[in-house]
């Protein structure tokens, strides 16, 4: 499939399967244009690198903008139960794509019951910013359910941005109703374009009223996943794609993705590690397929640079979840809890709140600028320092209370978020669970530091014994004026004899996270 197309500024599209389609409209946004497709663009730039009405539907999403995620919140409602094709790492008896929780109800709604969540969960949550429907099927696989969702909200939540999740079996026969109802963001979850891959990764698709087996069915899908993408770019709307990165089954054919999607206008490509845990009664997860490494994730999204943008911070969300990328709220927002709450839907108060996390936003660049500013001569090393933050992209949490790491990749030219590990709470009720250190340290191992706001003895002991520096210097900065300020010290104690450099190992990814959207 990748032979299909060309590389290049305008790529000229073969028609799929007889089926011509005229792409028009193809350079609205950066990752559309052919350009570079620089890392930052999309991911974390401003509207210096993109034009401003792309930025206007980035700025505040927190899945599209990786500087937004510090700060804006996100949430999906769980309208659409049904499926119409069969993912090996799926197994919905939980609770759609790869629940990792086993034993968590999500709670089904109907559009009615959705759409009172939505207007209670802004009005208590002013940096809710985007409404997700990402399953706990697909989401167009119910389309009443989730277009009459869209359209209510439309009407009722107009600062909201939509957002729509789908494996893009059925996308085609409903981009008119996505320009419809002013759905700009669209994701499609591609794993492959070529169908000998695919029949590995599905084993069927129900596609005109019958289940199609094997490659037959992976090939139907792949063609209708890039129409429908052809279409979306056609018609402008924003599309990020995500892939799910399975070791030895589409790891280096994710690259061929990558400048595939890049061709038809996907603004950002975001690959995910494969979760299969054999509890989770997927069949990945019970044939034993691992998912990747830390270094091997990277490696692969490290490739894929100068394709499609890359968005590295996705939390691998559930279909029901509310909050910040990383959070999960959803229990304050149950139906019974909904019902009882006096829900005002103030938008002058979200505009003034969302103002205010703005001129954060900007101190947050100010602050890196500056510590860019400061930073020694390139002597091309590159470390990666793992984060403990509760948003406001601050060094703002306890070692102990954080549930995930964030991991930046600094160097005397800048910090790159790189991801996120999850880990368990060290801190049990004020004590230190000496069992979960050893796993925390396995999830941030190939760092050098971990920035924290504060940490007590003995984890920090323990870190630094396994060549992991504990530092709470930098409590309660920016993110990034942290981690160039710690790495421009560090570089200070090489240069002066005190210490010396050593390359760290891999890092494990932990499973426990969730595949929509
Ligand atoms: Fe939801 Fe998806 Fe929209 Fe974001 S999630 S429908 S684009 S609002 Fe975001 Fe969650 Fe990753 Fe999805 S972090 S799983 S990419
Ligand atoms: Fe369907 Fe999503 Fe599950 Fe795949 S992961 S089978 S698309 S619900």
């Amino acid at each position: 499939m990748a032979s299909q197309f060309e590389s290049g500024s305008t790529p000229k599209l073969k028609p799929l399967n007889g089926i011509k389609v005229e792409v028009t409209g193809q350079s609205s946004g950066c990752g559309t244009t052919g350009g570079a497709g620089k890392s930052s663009c999309g991911s974390s730039a401003g509207p210096a690198d993109m034009p401003a009405e792309i930025w206007e539907k980035v700025k505040n999403h927190p899945c599209y903008s990786e500087e937004a995620h510090h700060h804006f919140a996100r949430m999906h409602v769980a309208v659409a139960p049904a499926c119409n094709i069969q993912c090996n790492y799926c197994n919905r008896k939980y609770d759609c794509s790869n629940e990792s929780r086993p034993g968590v109800v999500s709670q089904k709604l109907t559009p009615d019951q959705a759409v009172k969540k939505v207007l209670a969960v802004a009005s208590q949550i002013p940096q809710m910013t985007v409404l997700g429907i990402a399953g706990p099927g697909d989401a167009l696989a119910s389309p009443q359910k989730t277009f009459e969702t869209f359209r209510q909200l439309q009407e009722k939540a107009p600062d909201i941005k939509l957002c729509l999740s789908t494996n893009g079996l059925a996308l085609p026969d409903y981009v008119d109703e996505i320009c419809k109802y002013n759905i700009d963001h669209v994701t499609i979850t591609i794993n492959m374009i070529d169908a000998d891959i695919g029949a590995k990764i599905y084993p069927w698709i129900f596609y005109n009223h019958k289940r199609i087996y094997g490659r037959e069915a992976a090939q139907i899908l792949t063609e209708r996943q890039m129409l429908g993408l052809e279409m979306l770019t056609a018609r402008g709307v924003l599309t990020k794609v995500n892939s799910v990165l399975i070791p030895g089954v589409n790891d280096q054919h994710l690259i061929e993705v990558n400048k595939a999607v890049k061709a038809r206008g996907a603004f950002l490509h975001n690959i995910m590690p494969l979760i299969s845990e054999a509890e989770h009664g997927t069949v990945y997860g019970l044939t034993g397929q691992r998912g990747p490494s830390a270094q091997e994730l990277k490696e692969v999204q490290d490739a894929c640079m100068g394709g499609a943008n890359l968005m590295r911070h996705c939390r691998q969300c559930r279909a029901d979840a509310v909050g910040l990328l990383g959070e999960d709220r959803s229990d304050e927002f149950t139906l019974e809890k909904v019902e009882e709450m006096e829900v005002v839907y103030d938008l002058d108060k979200r505009r003034a709140y969302q103002q205010k996390v703005e001129a954060q936003r900007e101190a947050q660049v100010a602050a890196k600028k500056a510590a860019l500013a400061a930073q020694q001569a390139d002597d091309g090393m590159k470390v990666l320092v793992a984060v403990a933050t509760k948003g406001q992209g601050k060094v703002n949490e306890h070692f102990g209370h954080a549930h995930e790491f964030q991991i930046y990749e600094v160097s005397a030219t800048g910090t790159s978020f790189v991801g996120h590990r999850r880990v368990d709470h060290y801190c049990q009720g004020g004590w230190g669970e000496d069992d979960v250190l050893p796993s925390v340290v396995t999830a941030i191992n190939d760092c050098h530091a971990v920035l924290v706001s504060k940490i007590g003895n003995c984890p920090r002991e323990e870190l630094k014994e396994a060549g992991i520096e504990p530092v709470d210097a930098y409590a309660f900065e920016y993110i990034e004026k942290a981690a160039l300020g710690w790495f421009a010290d560090y570089r200070t104690r090489i240069a002066k004899g005190e210490i010396v450099h050593k390359e760290r190992g891999d890092a494990v990814i932990r499973q426990g996270a969730f595949m929509a959207a």
